[in-house]
């Protein structure tokens, strides 16, 4: 009798001996090639969910695979246990937030143990600890030691039930609400602390060394949206101000017949005039109550004021008015714009609206010859100059770079590039993040903190409920320090820092957790570095995956790290949906648990049936009779083995083609398991591995037990299915006798021979009438299947002898002989 599946004592039982064993303990070892595999670290919200799951079993089962095929594989663990919602859990529950951070880390712990992952341990890390974020502080430090960390008075989104700054990405919808609570955000002018990730911007354009998905590649590179084209200064009528542009079409220069400020630009109270003064400040209010994406949309009706101001055209000293308009933002290239109608739809629509000329100054090839007058829409395309002074005549090629070698000879403009990505914006004004280890002296400016007094400790006793205020400005001691430079009374920085921080170099504290000398230990991190493949959730494409990437490029230009790339590879999961097809949420009622789900199934299937319900980069709704196959199939599997291991004499009765079709299939499922292994397709793994099982049951009724290849095929079953169910994997590796583990087992070898890929069988016909069949490979060209009728005894037999006049093939199907 075969003893029930009993998931949760086995599960529990490997679950310990695995630890006590160590493991998954990974230590340097110069004799094996490395793989560090990373996956994304998860905060300590309290519980795990599917989405964890779902982002580190499959992890997990890939790293388990590279292990298997000899390599030396690290896949650490650790928490981001910063950040805002320990603060709202505290304000909401009255405990402190490092306690509530530190029981929910301590309740995760068990639960990401119950996934049975190959995680070590001995390297976790996790940000809050003082051991960890001493480091943050440190690099903070190098930063801005290295020109990459500055200060600056700057309007930002804040959110005014959060009481803090929010970074861009922070800012959701066009209703611009805050990412966390929903509130709406306001503008709010504050000094802050930025990093110069822009510094950056071009080189993280480039991907070419590194294999990341096009997805997350084209994302970033919209968020940087880089622009080339000219800045041009036009210079204001009174007062004789430079008004800079940024143009992506110098060639249009000639065309420009307004110009538009934003209605936040500082030149905006320089150029009007008295009698509009009431008028702007009205459209400047209106403006500011808008969001960036409201103001930029195309199919916004187009508002605006003159300033009653003019400004110079360089080119050709043409009075211009100037006007402002809300869709140009203060926050891209330099918040005012020439404006050009007949070429640009923006300008266009605004011109036609308040009755501004629209001046033709490009005439693209294929066009009948446009008017300014009656024109419908502007016309963007490129084309010969017109209109355009000297430049008239200059074909579209040639328009732009003639353009600006123009207005640089004029000393008044030159080739510039922009781009939409900003600074990153590392202040926040909270309590539960990594002090910022700045201190200010009236005298003496902002220096740092001495590196050998950090870390810079979060004191214990703060008030955290929500006054307005953050918790550290409002404490009554911890703030006031000596001045670094001049002894006398100082302040320490208030503000804490973005817990994308923390999470930009975490890679590297798993390396060496306990290490005090440094973030990171060198002789691990040379061995170790980089990040072999890194998987974790598609919404961090530009903000984590961004930041990690300019934290390793800063490091690398001060010496720190080594090479140009944190993360060689990068793969992306989607996202478990709830039953209904929507996003879970607990509000819904959708949610899927899966402490219950392990409870109820036990790991193994949980983790084999995320594998296989979805392609792993899409994910897709949950299906709680879909777990049911795969709960089948695990019996199955549990079922076979026991049932045929302490089988000793048995006589096998099957034929020779029941044996060579079970190491055929065996075969061609283990080269396709390993080659969807190697490229992270798990699905099709689970299922080739159930096909598998099918046959197997086949072969056995056909009397295949006993049979040398009917241990073959169990054996490298199990080897395959190590990765993705360790837990049952290893115990029925010891049902069959093995010796543990099989997690220190290799991976098995693909034996081409078994594998005769697609043998088809044709006809041979001797002067028409058919003599015989053949067998041969698929492939097989014409001579070898020539050969192979001949040699039929059948044939040969026909042909008497003979020498055939003709032999005819009919590929895939006849061998015609003509005698
Ligand atoms: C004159 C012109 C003529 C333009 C023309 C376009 C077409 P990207 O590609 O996004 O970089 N622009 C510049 N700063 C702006 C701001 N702060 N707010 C709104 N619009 C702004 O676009 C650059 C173009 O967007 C610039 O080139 C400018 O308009 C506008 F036939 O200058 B252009
Ligand atoms: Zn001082």
């Amino acid at each position: 009798m075969t003893e029930n599946y009993n998931h949760t004592e086995i599960e529990k039982k490997w679950q310990d001996k695995w630890d006590a064993d160590e493991l998954y303990r990974s230590v340097i070892d110069e004799s094996r090639p490395k793989h560090y595999a990373l996956t994304m670290l998860p905060y300590p919200s309290g519980d795990l969910h599917i989405g964890h799951w779902y982002a580190m079993t499959p992890s997990d089962a890939r790293a388990r695979y590279m292990r298997m095929n000899g390599f030396n594989v690290l896949f650490p663990i650790g928490f981001d246990s910063f950040g805002l919602p320990a603060e709202g859990a505290a304000i909401k529950n009255n405990i402190h937030p490092k306690k509530w951070t530190y029981a929910n880390i301590e309740r995760m712990r068990g639960q990401l143990r119950s996934m049975g992952a190959m995680f070590d341990w001995e390297r976790e890390a996790v940000s809050s600890d003082e051991s960890y974020y001493r480091w943050s502080e440190w690099f903070f430090i190098q930063l801005y030691k290295n020109g990459l960390a500055y200060r600056k008075m700057s309007p930002v989104d804040w959110c005014p039930s959060c009481n803090t700054t929010l970074a861009r990405e922070q800012v959701w919808g066009d209703d611009r609400h805050c990412e966390r609570c929903g509130t709406p955000v306001i503008k709010k002018d504050l000094d802050q602390w930025f990093f110069r990730t822009t510094n950056y911007a071009d080189e993280m354009l480039k991907f070419e060394d590194i294999d990341w998905p096009q997805h997350v590649r084209t994302l970033q590179t919209n968020w940087i949206g880089r622009s080339e084209g000219a800045s041009v200064i036009f210079k204001t009528e009174v007062g004789d101000h430079d008004m800079e542009v940024f143009t992506t079409r110098p060639d249009t220069l000639w065309g420009a017949t307004f110009m538009v400020l934003s209605p936040e630009h500082p030149l905006v109270e320089v150029v009007s005039t008295e009698d509009k003064k009431a008028e702007i400040e009205a459209y400047k209010d209106e403006a500011a109550r808008q969001s960036d994406i409201e103001r930029e949309a195309t199919d916004k009706e187009k508002t605006g004021v003159f300033t009653g101001g003019y400004a110079i055209n360089p080119v050709n000293d043409e009075r211009i008015p100037i006007w402002i308009a809300d869709y140009v933002l203060m926050s891209y290239g330099t918040g005012a714009i020439m404006a050009v109608p007949a070429h640009d739809e923006r300008d266009f629509e605004f011109a036609r609206k308040f009755g501004l000329e629209v001046r033709v100054v490009i005439q693209p090839d294929d066009m009948e010859a446009l008017d300014g007058e009656t024109m419908e829409a502007s016309v963007p395309a490129k084309g010969q100059m017109v209109n355009s002074g000297p430049l008239t005549g200059t074909p579209g090629d040639q328009s732009v770079v003639k353009a600006i070698e123009f207005i640089g000879e004029k000393g008044t403009g030159k080739k510039a590039v922009n781009y939409k990505l900003r600074d990153w914006l590392i202040s926040r004004q909270r309590y539960w993040g990594s002090p910022i280890p700045m201190i200010h002296c009236e005298k003496c400016g902002w220096n740092p903190v001495p590196e050998d007094e950090l870390p810079i400790t979060l004191p214990e006793d703060v008030e955290w409920l929500p006054t307005g205020e953050s918790p550290l400005k409002l404490h009554p001691t911890w703030k006031h320090v000596k001045c670094p430079e001049c002894d006398g009374k100082a302040v320490r920085e208030t503000d804490t820092m973005d817990t994308f921080m923390c999470s930009s170099w975490y890679h590297l504290r798993y390396l060496s957790p306990e290490y005090h000398e440094g973030p990171f230990d060198q002789t691990e991190y040379d061995y170790w570095m980089p990040v072999d493949i890194y998987t974790g959730g598609i919404e961090h494409a530009t903000m984590h995956l961004m930041y990690t990437r300019f934290f390793h490029k800063a490091l690398r230009d001060m010496g720190i790290t080594k090479g140009d790339e944190p993360m060689s590879q990068l793969r992306n999961q989607g996202m478990v949906l709830g039953e209904d097809h929507d996003k879970m949420s607990k509000s819904k009622g959708n949610v899927i648990a899966p402490d219950a789900l392990v409870d109820k199934y036990g790991a193994d299937v949980v983790r084999a049936y995320l594998m296989f319900f979805s392609r792993w980069d899409m994910g897709g709704p949950w299906n709680s009779q879909g777990i049911e196959g795969t709960v089948r199939w695990m019996r199955r599997v549990w079922t076979i083995f026991n049932e045929t291991a302490n089988v000793t004499d048995v006589t096998p009765t099957c034929s020779a083609e029941t044996k060579k079709s079970l190491r055929l299939k065996l075969h061609e499922t283990l080269k396709s398991v390993t080659f969807d292994f190697e490229n992270v397709g798990f699905n099709t793994i689970i299922s080739s591995l159930m096909e598998l099982m099918n046959e197997i049951y086949k072969a056995r009724s056909e009397g295949a037990v006993g049979t040398p290849e009917w241990d073959e095929t169990l054996d490298i079953y199990l080897r395959m299915l190590a990765p993705v169910a360790p837990h049952i994997a290893e115990e029925l590796w010891q049902v069959m006798g093995n010796e543990y583990s099989i997690h220190t087992q290799a991976w098995p070898k693909v034996d081409e021979s078994a594998i005769v890929v697609n043998e088809i069988t044709m006809g041979v016909q001797v002067n028409g009438k058919v003599r015989d069949r053949i067998t041969v490979a698929a492939d097989a060209d014409d001579d070898t299947v020539k050969a192979a009728a001949l040699a039929s005894e059948n044939v040969q037999k026909f042909l008497e002898g003979k020498e055939p006049r003709k032999v005819i093939v009919i590929p895939g199907r006849l061998v015609n002989i003509v005698k």
